[in-house]
C-alpha cells in the first residue's frame, strides 16, 4: 500500500467534504459507518502536514428551515444548522489550525452541494497554484460527487480517497463512482 506522504508533491490539495456530526451515526442525516472515515483521512492530514500541502475542509452551513429540508419540500431532513453541534467537525478529525475552512449551504434560495459551487474555491486553487486535489468525505453520491465532478470541470486533476468516504445509499455510491471515472477523476482506492 503506497503511503499517504509518498504520494503527496508541490500544487497538491487535500479537500476534506463535510465530515460533521450530523452525517455520522447519531447525526440527524446518518451516513452508514460516516465516522469511519475519520481514522482513514487522518493519516492523510498528517502527510499533507509534512508535505506542506494544504488542508481545504468544507462544511455543510444551512440556516435554519433551508430549502433542502424536507419541511420546505426539500429532499432531505433538516440538518448541519449552522452554530449546532450537529454542523460541527467530527471531534476525531485532526484539521490543523491552518486548515482553510469552506461554508456552503448557507444560501436561502438554493443548495450547495459542490464545495466549488459559488464558493471562490477554483480561484482560490489558481492563485495557490494547486493543480492536483484529493478528495475525501461525505457523501461519496452527494456532496463528494458533485465536489469531484466541479473539480474536473474547472480543470483539476482530481483523486477520490474511496476508503475515506461513505455514501448515503450503497447503490448511489456506485453510480457517483461510475459518475466521476466518467468525467475523469482517478478512484483511489487503497
Ligand atoms: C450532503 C445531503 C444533504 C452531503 C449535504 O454533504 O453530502 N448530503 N446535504
Ligand atoms: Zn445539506
Amino acid at each position: 500500500m503506497t503511503q499517504p506522504h509518498e504520494v503527496f508533491k508541490p500544487g497538491d490539495a487535500l479537500l476534506i467534504v463535510d465530515v460533521q456530526n450530523d452525517f455520522c451515526p447519531g447525526g440527524a442525516l446518518p451516513i452508514e459507518e460516516g465516522d469511519r472515515v475519520v481514522a482513514v483521512i487522518n493519516p492523510w492530514i498528517e502527510a499533507a502536514l509534512e508535505k506542506g500541502v494544504p488542508v481545504y475542509a468544507s462544511r455543510d452551513w444551512h440556516p435554519v428551515g433551508h430549502v433542502s429540508f424536507s419541511e420546505q419540500g426539500g429532499d432531505w431532513p433538516p440538518h448541519c444548522v449552522q452554530d449546532t453541534p450537529g454542523a460541527a467537525f467530527h471531534k476525531d478529525l485532526n484539521l490543523p489550525g491552518n486548515t482553510m475552512v469552506i461554508t456552503k449551504g448557507v444560501r436561502f434560495d438554493q443548495d450547495q452541494n459542490s464545495a466549488f459551487d459559488q464558493t471562490g474555491l477554483a480561484e482560490e486553487f489558481r492563485r495557490s497554484r494547486i493543480h492536483r486535489v484529493f478528495v475525501a468525505g461525505l457523501a461519496l453520491d452527494v456532496c463528494v460527487q458533485a465536489t469531484v465532478i466541479d473539480a474536473l470541470a474547472q480543470g483539476f486533476e482530481t483523486l477520490v480517497l474511496l476508503s475515506a468516504t461513505r455514501p448515503v445509499t450503497e447503490e448511489g455510491g456506485r453510480i457517483a463512482v461510475e459518475n466521476m471515472k466518467k468525467a475523469g477523476a482517478v478512484i483511489y482506492d487503497q
